[in-house]
């Protein structure tokens, strides 16, 4: 196999060439030895009976006739189109699940904490609980806090069961996004119903219809993005206090040769809370010294590191293709990890250093590692537990050879978009006007969100990157979570210092005059709800149309893996956002799902699909996308700079 350069980033390449010295095999590795298969890469692979696998890939030569499109079937008649639709839509049904599955998580412990039944846990955000409260027609008044958030906890633990009506959070969209969900029949009603009729339909003779199917996976998907992803963040927020800028660190470099390394990977951010509390407690860095170390350093891996970065400035060791490179530094104690996006390869590679794998979560055991249980309510005590594991570790490390990258790089993070709202507007006139004067003004050309995964089939960080540079280059402001953002964080573009170094005169004189970086970390997967919230602010606050379709806005993944992206991507579509995707397209294989998704969906609900490989082209897209979007607002004309005085600017309020 050609020598391609497998990262952008020189601690994940320095990792690779120990990898390699110490005979550990990595995902890198397995990719380039394990070709995709082709049918299934393009979604023309149905095994969802045992008449098949059928396969019914794309003709070799373009032109078809009729009667060989007719022979290309499975063999219970399904074409191609069903075929892919029904294979989307399953994915899009297991991204929902999962998303919604940490969030039942989350609302049965908010429940249990608004009890006051969960030990080290309260309600720590007590503005965003009536915020939230608000919007689940939870009534205030003068009742007493615990009350409220009893209600509250119920109401959203009633969402994953709910048979009937909508969601809740439906409300917040714009109301031209409303409606056009009404008018297409994919309001979502309960999350878990969503889910499951979306399995259903796509059982073996059910719904043969692709576009119907797609309709359907629209629904269930705004089931994750208004529904499941955002009620994470939000009870997140409010037990665990609503993200507001702070420095961070990022890459392998934080990893600290001298002390206990506990990396805290996974998604649901409840355990490593209690983490972060109990290695402050001095019995247990008296505990940590006693071994010979001179303390405890935690560090986050994936989306759960995102979450306590943002919340406690915790160091985050690295994204998604990190996570093996972490233990292979020789430097590891224990790795825990919870739910989601963790390799089974772990527990192996695990074998060849002395770092313990704890696996934490009753759903995701893993062979090989140590099962401690994350009980809430003896969440204190499992956290102990856990850290002492890995401080009886750390002589193990001693006299075996340790290799921790110096990469680091500075960041600052929690951009949550009431944060944004009140650093562009100030405290006591909060608000997105200054956003959406400066993408009238042309300052700003337009906003994307580049969210998403690694993906060891291209070189690491490489698209988010090369993505990322060229939009603000551009004028145009980026919004990231996940492994994008970390991505960003290691390149050094998460700092005020990134505005004069990458973005075009318009985006860096914005950036510099209110002091934020050009790419706002807003958290971790589920947190791409705040995406949807800030998109919904900036058409609430005028003169950029009346729906987020009309915002001169693009969404990307450009290395996305996992099913929960695709979720995600079909969330931002069905919101009304054009979509580019990287890496492999699970349709390439039905012509008609390909129009249907890149082009016929525009029609229908605003936003549509594109899949380009290429980031340079697929960041062109997404210009060409904002260009045409502030045309058909009246932007595209040259407007002369205006700087607005009170007068003018209680002119514009009044609008
Ligand atoms: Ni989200 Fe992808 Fe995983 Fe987080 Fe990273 S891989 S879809 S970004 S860690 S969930």
């Amino acid at each position: 196999m050609s020598e391609a350069i497998k990262s952008v980033d020189p601690a994940t390449l320095k990792m690779l060439e120990k990898a390699k010295a110490d005979k550990v095999s990595t995902a890198f590795d397995r990719a380039e030895e394990m070709k995709p298969c082709p049918i299934g890469a393009e979604g023309s692979c149905c095994k969802n009976c045992s008449m098949g696998p059928c396969r019914v890939p794309a003709p070799k030569k373009k032109a078809e006739t009729e009667a060989e499109k007719a022979k290309r079937r499975g063999v219970c008649g399904a074409t191609a189109e069903t075929i892919s639709a029904r294979n989307f839509v399953r994915m899009v049904a297991a991204g929902t699940s999962a998303h919604s599955d940490h969030a039942r998580g989350v609302a049965e412990l908010f429940l249990g904490t608004a009890k006051g039944e969960v030990p080290g846990f309260s309600i720590k955000d007590e503005q965003k609980l009536y915020q939230v409260a608000l919007d689940l027609d939870v009534e205030i008044g003068d009742r007493p806090v615990k009350e409220i958030a009893v209600e509250v906890g119920e109401k959203c633990l009633a969402e994953f069961g709910r048979q009937h009506g909508q969601l809740y959070f439906v409300k917040r969209a714009p109301l031209k996004r409303q409606e056009i969900w009404r008018k297409l029949g994919i309001t979502p009603r309960g999350i878990d119903r969503e889910v499951v009729e979306l399995m259903h339909r796509t059982h073996m003779g059910v719904d043969q219809e692709y576009k119907d199917l797609i309709l359907a996976g629209a629904r269930c998907s705004l089931a994750d993005g208004w529904g499941g992803s955002m009620i994470s963040t939000e009870l997140q927020d409010i037990l665990f206090g609503n993200p507001v800028p702070i420095a961070g660190k990022i890459n392998l470099g934080v990893l600290k040769e001298d002390e206990v390394n506990l990396v805290m990977h996974g998604h649901e951010p409840l355990l490593p809370e209690l983490l972060v509390v109990a290695s402050q407690d001095p019995e247990i860095q008296n505990y940590a010294k006693s071994k010979g170390a001179k303390g405890i350093n935690l560090a986050g891996m994936c989306c759960s590191a995102n979450e306590v970065l943002m919340r406690h400035g915790i160091p985050v060791a690295g994204n998604f293709l990190q996570q093996e490179l972490a233990i292979i530094t020789g430097a590891v104690e224990a790795m825990v990890v919870d739910v989601q996006c963790e390799m089974q390869s772990l527990a192996d590679v695990a074998k060849c250093y002395h770092t313990k794998v704890i696996t934490t979560n009753p759903r995701a055991k893993m062979e090989g590692a140590t099962h401690i249980e994350f009980e809430e309510h003896h969440g204190q005590e499992v956290a102990k537990k856990i850290l002492r594991e890995a401080i009886d570790n750390f002589p193990k490390r001693k006299g075996k050879p340790v290799l921790i990258p110096s990469e680091t790089h500075e960041m600052i993070v929690g951009f949550s978009h009431e944060t944004i709202n009140y650093l562009l507007g100030g405290l006591f006139r909060s608000s997105y006007r200054p956003l959406n004067d400066n993408i009238i003004n042309g300052r700003i050309r337009g906003i994307a969100g580049v969210v998403g995964c690694n993906n060891a089939r291209t070189c690491h960080d490489s698209a988010h990157l090369t993505m990322i540079k060229e939009l603000i280059k551009n004028d145009v402001i980026v919004l990231t979570t996940g492994c994008a953002a970390m991505a960003c964080g290691k390149a050094g573009l998460l700092t005020p210092e990134a505005a004069s170094k990458y973005c075009g005169a318009g985006l860096a004189e914005v950036c510099e005059t209110v002091g934020i970086p050009p790419v706002l970390h807003m958290g971790s997967c589920v947190d791409n709800s705040r995406i949807l919230m800030a998109a919904t602010a900036v058409v609430k606050d005028g003169g950029l149309g009346d729906d987020i379709s009309d915002l001169p806005a693009a969404g990307a993944a450009p290395e996305w893996m996992s099913e929960k992206a695709i979720a995600i991507g079909q969330y931002f579509v069905a919101s009304g956002v054009f979509t580019v995707f990287g890496t492999t397209f699970p349709i390439t294989g039905s012509e008609e799902m390909c129009k249907l998704m890149y082009d016929g969906l525009e029609e229908i609900m605003g936003g549509k699909w594109a899949f380009e490989p290429d980031p340079e082209k697929a960041t062109k897209l997404m210009l060409e996308h904002i260009d045409k979007k502030r045309k058909a607002l009246g932007l595209d004309k040259k407007k002369d700079r205006v700087l607005y005085d009170m007068a003018m600017r209680r002119e514009l309020d009044a609008v």
